[in-house]
């Protein structure tokens, strides 16, 4: 998230409006606070499985928003299709796998279980099936002797870093061209 909200600067086509979280305790609503950023939380955890109540929260702040595009990183709740139908096609995540392999949960530890020599990460199009929607970009890795989750999941996030803020460059331009990018 920092990394999106601070490569929009200068020539950048887009300009970060809010940042939201599900967690009241996220650090990064601090760290987009301190940029002067407009933050918001809706704690997913008192909604209990009602995620069409929990989404409804979610709209209040993004409708009054109004963003072009919404980047999701590291938000964990399974959005509805009718909550992704509203932002179709203007809704981004990335995720930490070369999809389609590894699509939902635990993507190091599997890509490591089935001795792969390579993982990395990518920029897709949200849409009602998970990790499934158009991909927008991929970064890779070697996977290394030794490597454990961890070890693994901090190599791939330093692509993330670098993936999802050149993916943003260029969808906000309205350039759905893939990077590849490693
Ligand atoms: N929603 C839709 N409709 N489509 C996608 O592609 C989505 C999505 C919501 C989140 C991110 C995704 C990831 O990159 C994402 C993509 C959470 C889960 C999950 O199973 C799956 C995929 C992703 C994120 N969440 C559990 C749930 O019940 C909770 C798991 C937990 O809290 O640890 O929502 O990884």
């Amino acid at each position: 998230m920092v990394a999106l909200v601070d490569s929009m600067t200068g020539d950048h086509p887009a300009r970060p409006c809010l940042v939201l979280s599900n967690d009241p305790n996220a650090g990064g609503l601090v760290r987009a606070a301190e940029r002067g950023i407009a933050t918001a939380a809706v704690d997913h955890r008192p909604f209990r499985g009602d995620r069409p109540a929990f989404e409804a929260e979610l709209m209040k702040p993004l409708l009054a928003a109004e963003p072009d595009i919404i980047c999701l990183a590291g938000f964990m709740r399974v959005l509805t299709a009718g909550f992704v139908a509203h932002w179709q096609g203007r809704m981004l995540n990335i995720h930490p796998s070369l999809l389609p392999k590894y699509k939902g949960l635990h993507t190091h530890a599997r890509a490591l279980e089935a001795g792969d020599s390579e993982h990395g990460c990518t920029v897709h199009e949200v849409t009602p099936a998970l990790d499934d929607g158009p991909i927008l970009g991929q970064a890779r890795v070697p996977v290394l002797p030794g490597d454990t989750p961890e070890v693994l999941a901090a190599r791939v996030l330093e692509q993330e870093h670098r993936l999802y803020p050149a993916v943003l460059r260029r969808f906000a331009a309205d350039d759905r061209t893939p990077v590849f990018l490693g």
